[in-house]
């Protein structure tokens, strides 16, 4: 693959965390580094792992195919491989690929001077990830608590858990991150559009600025946020809907074991009626 011309001056040496300077190379437009050989390691092996957990039966439609954690009578034990032990071990093999690829995001970040907030960010998506896998399950004493790695699997397991709580939606803090979701997606449609717009004026116009930019939403709405204004935006709405997912399935179950439309009792509790 071609490099572009000026990116020789960016393939930087230093800045990696571990192991100094022995995997610190490019292949290709790629950089490897210490943790990029880690996040190839762990995301083949587990990769590995899944395609024997399907060579096992009892389908090969894909959209059928599931990995399922052990039975709950396992407990916080070690299950056997094909009783949810391959879950066990592909659960080690993702956190490991997701981590290994953050660190390598920081490891790049630091070559080029950057700020850490890509791989920052990234740690949001990780811990609702092992807030489903390790966390609740560890707290609620059994990793048959974690989801089923399959297409239809998992889905499956999203609705029963709901039901268990009677009706997910009155979770408070579902409500939360389902607000942040829709709002980061009315953020970025507003985002894409208008620098779609200003990049791909009407024919014969010149591409347009920020001041453009700006004034096409101070007209429209009396407010602009600003270029770097949006992207904080983006970035607190991205990072809360993360967040605020792993929240409310934490409390479902560790923290809250009846349906979530009575936990709104409270509000009828109050004494001011
Ligand atoms: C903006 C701006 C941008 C933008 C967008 C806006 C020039 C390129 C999309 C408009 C965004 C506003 C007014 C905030 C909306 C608030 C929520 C909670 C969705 O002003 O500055 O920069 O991309």
């Amino acid at each position: 693959m071609a490099m572009l011309s000026f990116e020789r001056k960016y393939r930087v040496r230093g800045g990696t965390l571990i192991g100094g300077d022995l995997f610190d190379f490019w292949v290709g437009p790629f950089y490897v580094g210490f943790f990029g050989v880690l996040t190839i390691f762990f995301a083949s092996l587990g990769t590995l792992l899944i395609i024997y957990g399907a060579a096992l039966g009892p389908t090969w439609n894909l959209w059928q195919i599931s990995i399922a954690p052990p039975d709950l009578s396992y407990g916080l034990a070690l299950a056997p491989l094909k009783e949810g032990g391959l879950w066990q071990i592909i659960t080690i093999c993702a956190i490991g690929a997701f981590v290994s690829w953050a660190l390598r995001q920081a490891e790049i970040a630091r070559k080029l001077g950057m700020g850490l907030h890509i791989p920052v960010a990234f740690g949001f998506a990780i811990f609702a990830y092992i807030t489903l896998v390790v966390i609740r399950p560890f707290l609620l004493g059994a990793w048959g608590h974690g989801f089923p790695y399959g297409i239809i699997s998992h889905l499956d397991w999203v609705s029963n858990v709901g039901y268990q709580f009677l009706h997910f939606h009155y979770n408070p803090a579902h409500m939360i991150a389902i607000t942040f979701f829709f709002t980061n997606v009315l953020a970025l449609a507003l985002h894409g559009s208008l620098i779609l717009s200003s990049t791909n004026p009407q024919e014969g116009e010149m591409v347009k600025t920020a001041e453009h930019e700006d004034t096409y939403f101070r007209d429209a709405i009396g407010y602009s946020i600003g270029t770097l204004g949006i992207h904080r935006l983006g970035l607190f709405l991205a990072v809360s809907a993360a967040f605020w997912s792993a929240v409310c399935i934490l409390i479902s179950g560790p923290f809250w074991t009846k349906g979530w439309p009575e936990w709104w009792n409270w509000w009828l509790d109050l004494p001011v009626w």
